[in-house]
């Protein structure tokens, strides 16, 4: 195989016949805006106008030089691994293709059409706004539109938040948006596959085959050191075996090590490699356990027979401009999802199929990828060739993402199921749209995954309780999208009054930090949250107006947009937190908490956790809390509190928790000590507390105990709203020595939130306690006067 790479300098054309030159990966906006043609799309309220640059034809052209020996091979094929997204392909002026899928792999057989030397390759680009206004002429009686929040995409397999979400902008950009090759070869290794069998002896069995049309295959194994560990050849057709007898497993984080073994595979003719692929694989079996049980049927992902608690959240596109999403970015990402003690996460369908880079830092960090295939809150008429397309498309993105030991869940789609059921603009589509939902759903895209991932667990639709429009939101089976918080306005407390078996979407909007509202904002009058600007960049219709209902309910009125940006921090963190310790105190009834959503393609009020400049907001230093495998938790009673320990690890727990009962001080009115014995994988109430007649508990503080003495997990509850509670003016004393900050208080101090730029700390929006001096390190040395600090009643 001769793999000539096509990325790199190209030229691109636009409408008005003006030529830029451009990068491959790389679109139309990204290139206008490196030209400065355009402004930047997330500044200000660009995004409108920006939007506009995209209603023209473009043109992608390169050339490149074919040589002797690339003539010469029986094959030629031009691979397009993105293209964004309906564009002609053209081949020294021949028409070679039409292409309509920006998820699929195009595979475009070249040979006739090249010749030698100096070979012209151009991709004509029809604007997207253009294909989804034919596609609703086409079928006048869709009439799906959910506003400026949703459109109907029509039949085009393009990104659907390309078009604006209630947390995006409307971008649909065009172009090359993966990398570019030419390939030519005699013999090709093609769809490898590898599956696991687990003896009970403990063995791993890897069972390896590809198609070829070479003579044999050869396989070799490298365990996570790097030394051989198995190989073995055998005939083109025939499945390979290679046992390692004392294998290495695989674990989600907190569970175990993610080793990592090498499976390489050559198409051999003769002695001699003509083809080979590596993959990088995890020994481990990883399925969704469905048992019935007291309360209906459990959805628990179970990994080497472990059934463990799913803790994280949902994954949307990096950026709108998908060109400058780079294994970096991602890598920063994923790593605080792992900082924060995620175990898994959820790849939204609204977006794009996740990137090879996505896939190995998962199976890197332990994390279980939920995948959604892509396609989210919309309705589709099942064609033939949209059918085509759909199925190729899932074969494609399954081929590249299968062999991963993070893969856990491929699911059909993001709420159809539910929406044909309850959502007005949906359930009044016409009928054979839902006809066709159950046959793209439940039978041609499951029978795909079940063909070409068979290995791996396919659910129909996130919620569901299995298909067939039986109940999707059930509690008590499957998955559940909980938002009686948030869009249904429901208190927080609200969430423990249900027991969903899995709850894959629930939070809460906040502000991002005012860095990031800065980079937009640039007239200081335009920064208040009903301004133009701020708006545009509040995509759900309702959320400014949810924020401060809930801000009414429980803060003190703040008086300034950095102490605003802190309210509904630390509003979204305590909503989040409270549906996860209730769900995690009822572990085995329910067994996943995956909160919407991780992260932002913009500058945007949104319900993620790190902002699109990767800052942490309150929400994330609360989740490493919330979700660390040893939590301690407190549960409202009629009368005080009892108090709960999560053991999400492997082995058992033992311990005590020191539980004080204090004023709106600080100090301390009475305590307790509760010892702890906590089996590996459960949930149990260690005690309880209560207020005697006429007595209240203003504060009831818990720290969980190991049986050194050293403090694990920490929480507290107080007896009502944070805006009743009558906290003195704190007095902070600070320190910093090189990347240790110390912070003493002279009095009780809620939600103390610290900043310096960019760095990050090793814990945030934490209360001190008078008297008490936390220390917490930085991520870079700090000087005091860099640093600040903003607390809940600050500034009233
Ligand atoms: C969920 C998601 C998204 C949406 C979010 C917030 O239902 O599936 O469609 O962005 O709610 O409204």
């Amino acid at each position: 195989m001769m793999k000539q790479d096509l990325c790199g300098s190209w030229t691109l054309r636009t409408e008005d016949g003006r030529c830029y030159e451009t990068a491959v990966p790389g679109t139309l906006l990204q290139t206008l805006l490196d030209r400065k043609v355009i402004p930047d799309p997330f500044d200000g309220m660009n995004e409108y106008a920006v939007c506009e640059a995209t209603r023209q034809i473009v043109t992608f052209e390169r050339s490149f030089s074919v040589s002797e020996a690339e003539l010469a091979c029986a094959c030629a094929d031009l691979v397009f691994e993105g293209v964004d997204t309906e564009a002609e392909l053209f081949l020294n002026n021949r028409r070679l293709a039409f292409f309509n899928n920006m998820h699929r792999t195009w595979r475009v057989p070249v040979k006739e059409a090249l010749r030698p030397g100096e070979n012209r390759l151009r991709l004509v680009f029809a604007p997207a706004l253009d294909a989804v206004a034919r596609d609703a002429r086409k079928n006048p009686d869709i009439t799906y539109d959910g506003g400026s929040e949703l459109v109907w995409t029509g039949g085009l397999r393009k990104a659907h938040y390309m078009f604006g979400w209630d947390w995006g902008p409307r971008l649909p950009d065009a172009g090359l948006w993966r990398p570019v090759s030419l390939q030519c070869y005699d013999c090709r290794l093609d769809n490898l596959r590898v599956s696991q069998r687990h003896d009970a002896s403990g063995a791993v069995t890897l069972l390896c085959r590809a198609d070829t049309s070479a003579a044999s295959l050869r396989f070799t194994l490298l365990d996570p050191d790097g030394t051989a560990a198995a190989s073995c050849t055998v005939p083109a057709g025939a499945a390979a075996e290679l046992t390692v007898p004392s294998p290495r497993l695989w674990w989600p984080n907190g569970l175990g090590d993610q080793p990592l073994y090498t499976l390489r595979a050559e198409a051999l003719c003769g002695d001699a490699a003509a083809d080979c692929q590596t993959l990088r694989l995890g020994l481990r079996t990883l399925t969704v356990s469905r048992e019935k049980d007291a309360w209906g049927e459990e959805f628990a992902f179970c990994c080497n027979g472990v059934k463990f608690f799913a803790m994280g959240a949902d994954y949307i596109p990096e950026d709108n401009l998908l060109a400058r999403c780079t294994r970096a970015r991602t890598e920063e990402l994923l790593r605080s999802c792992r900082d924060a003690n995620f175990n898994c996460v959820r790849v939204w369908g609204g977006g794009i199929y996740p990137s090879d880079d996505f896939f190995d830092l998962c199976d890197e960090m332990g994390l279980v990828v939920w995948m959604d295939l892509m396609f989210a809150c919309n309705v589709y008429r099942l064609t033939p060739a949209f059918r085509e397309n759909i199925a190729q498309e899932a074969r494609d993105n399954l081929r590249r993402v299968r062999h991963h030991a993070s893969l856990g869940l491929v699911c059909g789609n993001n709420e159809m199921e539910t929406a044909w059921l309850s959502w007005g603009g949906v359930m009044s589509q016409p009928e054979d749209l839902k006809r066709d939902y159950l046959e793209q759903f439940e039978v041609l895209l499951k029978d795909v995954a079940e063909t070409e991932a068979p290995d791996t667990f396919y659910w129909p639709s996130s919620p569901s309780s299995g298909g067939g429009f039986d109940d999707p939101n059930s509690l008590d089976r499957g998955d559940v999208h909980d938002w009686s918080v948030w869009h249904g306005r429901r208190p927080f407390s609200d969430f423990t009054e249900r027991y969903p078996r899995f709850c894959s979407e629930f939070g809460f909007e906040s502000f991002p930090a005012m860095a990031t509202l800065e980079s937009f904002i640039h007239d200081s009058r335009d920064m208040n949250p009903f301004s133009k600007v701020m708006e545009s960049h509040q995509k759900c219709h309702s959320g400014n107006a949810t924020m401060l209902h809930y801000l009414a309910q429980s803060l003190p009125y703040p008086f300034s947009m950095p102490q605003l940006v802190h309210a509904t921090q630390y509003l979204q963190a305590e909503a989040v937190r409270a549906g996860v310790e209730h769900w995690r105190r009822n572990r085995g009834r329910c067994m996943g908490a995956i909160y919407w959503q991780i992260n932002d393609c913009w500058p945007v009020a949104s319900w993620a956790s790190i902002d699109s400049f990767g800052r942490w907001k309150a929400l994330h230093y609360e989740a490493r809390r919330f979700f660390a495998p040893l939590l301690v938790s407190l549960k409202k009673e009629e009368n005080g509190w009892s108090v709960f320990v999560s053991n999400e690890r492997r082995a058992p727990f033992a311990g005590s928790v020191c539980l004080t009962v204090r004023d709106l001080s600080g100090a301390v009115l009475r305590s307790e000590t509760f010892s702890v014995s906590c089996p590996a994988l459960s949930s149990v109430s260690v005690g309880s507390v209560s207020a005697a007649p006429g007595e209240t508990l203003p504060l009831v503080r818990c720290v969980l105990l190991d049986s050194a003495g050293s403090p694990v997990s920490e929480n507290e509850a107080f007896s009502g709203p944070p805006k009743h509670l009558p906290l003195a003016r704190p007095h902070i004393r600070v320190s910093c020595e090189g990347r240790r900050v110390s912070l003493t208080a002279d009095t009780l101090c809620l939600a103390v939130a610290l900043e310096a730029g960019d760095a990050r700390f090793s814990d945030n929006w934490f209360t001190l306690y008078p008297g008490e001096t936390r220390t917490v390190e930085a991520s870079q040395p700090l000087e005091a006067d860099a640093l600040s600090l903003r607390w809940l009643s600050d500034g009233q």
